[in-house]
């Protein structure tokens, strides 16, 4: 696979292990990896022309808050994220991994893509439309698209190879997959950090109507939370005075960008899509801004010094 990295990291490309639809893996000696975050955005499975200035470093910054608050619910992966600590070698690329990367522990990651859900929206609510149930969970009649959920609710999915997309299972595929011990242990752990993170976001105005996360296994067997977390890139969040079941919600981070393509563009949806305008790209930068800030209550410039 060939790294989508710019110049500035070039010299890491026989290190590198995975591309990411917007981030880039490295390995870092036998038992560290190197995660980092591009500014690059998809939407309607594409990735953009066009990077959005930061992206990669406050969606990074969000994700070490959350892997914070949510440390007590489970540990994780998060080695360093100050580049002045990073290995030596990595010393010539400070620059260009400052503020975006994350040096973390390498896992055997359980092959299961652990999503919880507090509102029903995307594919949980088309399988519940052909179906009545989501990853075999039966559901009420009558939820409209953004309902809330009588209780939030597990709905793994498998982790599709890149270009693919992700397929739903049931509890007991998990179970034949990992084991019914481990499977119960995903199942826990995912609700509970659904929760913990929800009440959080609901504390800043925020719903998050469901989430993505991946865990492995560290070199002595301990359960721990990877990858990136609590992100717009990972779940869903929704301003929550604009809440109203029965459409599909605004989305917080790209909704000026999906406007701009599907309604001004003049986009051939199988094309590849257009270069973004300078005031959706600027529009888009705020998004994200604001959803660190009022998620973390800090200032995004201040949380980079
Ligand atoms: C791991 N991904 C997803 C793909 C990315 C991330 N701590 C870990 N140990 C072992 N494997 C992974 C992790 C983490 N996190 C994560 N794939 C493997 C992925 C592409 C780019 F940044």
């Amino acid at each position: 696979m060939t790294p989508r990295i710019d110049g500035t990291l070039s010299g890491l490309a026989d290190r590198h292990l995975h591309s990411g639809k917007v981030r880039e893996l490295f390995t870092v000696g036998d038992d560290l990896l190197l995660m980092v975050a591009t500014d690059r955005i998809s939407a309607f499975d594409y990735i953009l022309p066009t990077e959005i200035p930061d992206k990669g470093a406050v969606l990074t910054a969000l994700s070490l808050w959350w892997f914070e608050q949510l440390a007590d619910v489970v540990p994780n992966h998060v080695v360093a994220s100050d580049v002045a600590d990073y290995p030596a070698e990595l010393a010539p690329y400070a620059d260009a991994l400052r503020g975006r990367s994350v040096i973390c522990r390498r896992l055997e990651m359980v092959p299961v893509e652990c999503v919880a859900r507090g509102y029903l929206t995307g594919s949980g609510y088309q399988d519940y439309v052909a179906a009545g149930a989501v990853s075999g969970v039966e559901l009420p009649p009558d939820l409209l698209d953004g309902s809330r959920l009588p209780e939030p609710i597990f709905t793994p999915t498998t982790k599709a190879p890149v270009g693919e997309h992700d397929a739903a299972m049931t509890y007991d595929d998990v179970v034949s997959t990992v084991g019914p011990e481990l499977a119960a242990e995903l199942r826990t752990v995912t609700l509970a950090l659904y929760s913990r993170a929800a009440s959080v976001a609901a504390d800043a105005g925020i719903l998050l109507a469901d989430t993505k996360v991946e865990l492995g296994r560290d070199a002595d067997g301990v359960l721990r939370l990877g990858d990136e977390v609590l992100t717009p890139d990972s779940s869903r969040f929704w301003p929550a005075d604009g809440w109203k079941p029965g459409r599909a919600q605004p989305s917080y981070d790209k909704q000026y960008v999906r406007d701009w393509l599907l309604h001004e563009s003049g986009w051939d949806r199988s094309t590849p899509p257009p270069a973004l305008p300078a005031d959706v790209v600027r529009r888009t930068r705020e998004k994200y801004v604001e959803a660190f800030e009022r998620l973390t209550g800090r200032s995004f410039d201040a949380s980079r010094r």
